[in-house]
């Protein structure tokens, strides 16, 4: 009965993208029915024609090798990624098309078109080259968002050396435990970068994690602010002279379909940050064939993709996916109330983009400011509007799609993972109507479904654990050093079959619906972010003997760090100093919104601590639950009871 009640309510829901736009669409609905058929009948014979539609340098042999959990796709062909994004573009005409427009949060714009961004590419490759690095080498990115960090990534893929971009908001800490996870050898940074009218000084930051790490033996310095800078004497290089003197003449390496492409460090629920590993030709296929069916791309579409490159998002949507389609985008290295929240309208009808991809807390944001912002610029250029990053309300998505879409455009959301490397679940937005809150149908390719922990299929609109029950061409390969890890996080937790770490359900139509995390990783204004990370960094305080963090939902960020901490004995905490500690440890996006300075935490007998419990505090609700488990239940009276700070 409440099942039935629930699918006519979500049937009420459904947004029909407008016959304009369904007429235009590549993908309908018997496109959709046919190909995701295939994709999971025939693998071989589906992913063969994707891949196949790109360079190789050499055939593969076989296209799945899947001995479980490790899969190998394409198995003895090469190729090179940077290749098919630059020169295989070139080659076929699109030498003079806009590869990447940049705005600089100053309003400075830079164009490069396609044969523009492969001569950089193949002189960052030379200097990459000059300066020692080889395939298999891992060089760490910490960069702004500027287009020297595309030519980069790309530069690496180009000689088969392992990207790791580091996102330019994290700390010294995180930063050096990053490059020392990966021994990279070389670290390209910046002067600084500018965010929100303030210079951050990267440069600095760099020596400080390069001293901690140890392992580095160069430095690549992008002039990004002219601020002064202490080039060490036989490590640190300019970018801009290095690229004077290279040579423009670069052949792409061939390198092995499951060459490693980049290392990108995601939070998880137990230990520090882990280095999820995507290799060459899967990912490759399936950014390519996403990029290209998700968002319905045509030639003249301008595609805005508002993450930072040192997120998956930026790899795999700003880099990635657009080149390899031969598209125009769109990249700004600013904050989006940069000078006022009309910057990203602003820029939207000047530069025409057609296509926008952010994220749910950017649109609460936005929301909360107010209309007139938007209102305020012609968007009638756009055509198709992305959400990912987290569950987004149907309010947020009513919103996006009225007030930004203008009722015209449909709003697809993409539920994917740093680990999936591609967006696997989403609603076509030429075949299906949307339905607000939910992220829709399996992409090609995608076995999902929803489980308990035992493995055991759920019934239509019972919540469980969402899974993929096969292997898929740009899922991770491993964790960085840490093959155990992997197995154990991704394939060890429900038999056979990969475990996202989301709740979720599916409805009687099919469509999945992501509720969240299920395991102790917040996700905090589309940041994933580790409980036990910022707990560690907490009791690294001299003052702090004991921490727990947990999340509290929060109206624009999704979720808020919430902190309750134990003071050392002697000792007295000062709020103010810890969110500046954590800020030092993990970078600000750690930093905990409300502080409990408490004299006890709500533990079991055997000593574990009930966050549940903790999430209720928190959220400022009734305790409810069973509290018989807990040592001293009286302790959740004191916390309700303690100031927040
Ligand atoms: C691409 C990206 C992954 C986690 C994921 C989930 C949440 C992402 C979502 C979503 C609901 C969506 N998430 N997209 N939840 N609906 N459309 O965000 O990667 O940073 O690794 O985060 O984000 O909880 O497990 P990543």
């Amino acid at each position: 009965m409440s099942d039935s009640i629930d699918h006519v309510l979500q049937e009420e829901h459904l947004v029909a993208p407008s016959p304009e736009f369904a007429q235009r669409a590549t993908l309908h609905a018997e496109d959709y029915q046919q190909m995701y058929r295939e994709s999971l009948d025939d693998p071989e014979a589906f992913w063969g024609r994707v891949a196949g539609e790109l360079h190789w340098h050499t055939p593969w042999t076989q296209v799945l090798d899947w001995q479980e959990p490790h899969a190998q796709w394409f198995v003895g062909g090469k190729t090179n990624i940077a290749h098919n994004a630059l020169d295989r573009n070139v080659q076929r005409g699109l030498g003079d098309k806009r590869a990447i427009i940049w705005e600089g949060e100053d309003g400075e714009i830079r164009t490069f078109t396609y044969s523009q961004l492969l001569d950089d590419v193949q002189r960052a490759a030379n200097v990459l080259t000059s300066l020692g690095v080889v395939a298999g080498d891992r060089v760490t990115l910490y960069l702004p968002m500027i287009p020297e960090a595309v030519i980069a990534m790309l530069a690496c893929a180009r000689i088969g050396a392992i990207h790791s971009v580091v996102f330019g908001g994290f700390s010294v800490n995180a930063l050096a435990d990053r490059i020392g996870n990966a021994e990279s050898k070389l670290l390209i940074t910046a002067d600084a970068s500018y965010r929100r009218g303030a210079v951050v000084p990267l440069k600095d930051n760099a020596d400080a994690a390069a001293q901690k790490a140890g392992v580095l033996e160069k430095m690549l310095v992008v002039r990004r602010t002219g601020s002064a800078v202490q080039m060490q004497d036989g490590r640190d290089v300019w970018w801009h002279e290095a690229m004077q003197d290279a040579g423009t003449e670069h052949e792409a390496a061939a390198l092995d379909s499951e060459h490693p492409l980049f290392v990108l460090y995601t939070s998880g629920s137990t230990g520090k940050p882990k280095g999820v590993v995507h290799t060459t030709g899967g990912y490759m296929a399936a950014t390519y064939l996403t990029m290209g069916a998700v968002f319905d791309l045509k030639d003249d579409d301008l595609f805005w993709c508002t993450a930072d490159v040192g997120w998956v998002t930026g790899h795999s949507y700003i880099v990635y996916g657009p080149l390899l389609n031969g598209a125009s985008v769109l990249m700004y290295e600013g904050a989006p109330n940069q000078p006022d929240w009309g910057r990203y309208w602003d820029m939207i009808e000047r530069h025409k983009v057609s296509i926008l991809y952010t994220a749910p807390t950017a649109i609460r944001s936005f929301m909360r400011a107010g209309d007139e912002f938007p209102n305020r610029f012609d968007l009638s250029s756009l055509r198709l509007l992305g959400s990912v990053g987290e569950p987004i309300n149907p309010e947020a998505w009513r919103w996006y799609w009225r007030v930004i879409g203008g009722e015209r455009c449909p709003v697809i959301d993409t539920w994917w993972q740093t680990e999936t490397g591609s967006i696997m679940l989403t609603t076509l937005p030429g075949a299906f109507p949307a339905k607000p809150g939910s992220a829709g149908l399996p992409m090609f390719g995608v076995d999902a479904a929803i489980m308990n922990m035992q493995g055991e299929e759920l019934e239509a609109n019972e919540g469980g654990y969402l899974v993929i029950r096969r292997p898929w061409p740009s899922m991770l390969r491993t964790v960085y050093g840490d093959d155990d890890r992997y197995r154990k996080t991704y394939w060890g937790e429900i038999p056979h079959v990969y475990f996202a770490g989301d709740g979720a359900r599916r409805d009687a139509d099919g469509y999945f619906t992501v509720v969240g995390r299920v395991d102790d990783v917040l996700n905090v204004s589309g940041h994933r972010l580790g409980t036990m990370e910022i707990e560690s960094a907490l009791v690294s305080h001299p003052s702090v003997a004991e921490a727990a963090v947990v999340g509290k939902p929060d109206a624009v960020k999704g979720e808020s760090v919430v902190a309750f901490v134990l003071t050392q004995s002697g000792h007295t905490v000062d709020p103010a100093e810890l969110r500046k500690h954590v800020t030092r440890e993990i970078g600000a996006l750690a930093r905990p919104d409300a502080i409990y300075i408490a004299d006890a935490l709500p533990k079991t007998r055997s000593g574990k601590i009930m966050r549940r419990f903790l999430r209720q505090v928190a959220a400022g609700q009734e305790i409810s639950g069973d509290t018989s488990t807990l040592e001293d239940p009286a302790v959740l009276e004191r916390l309700a009871a303690t100031p927040v700070q």
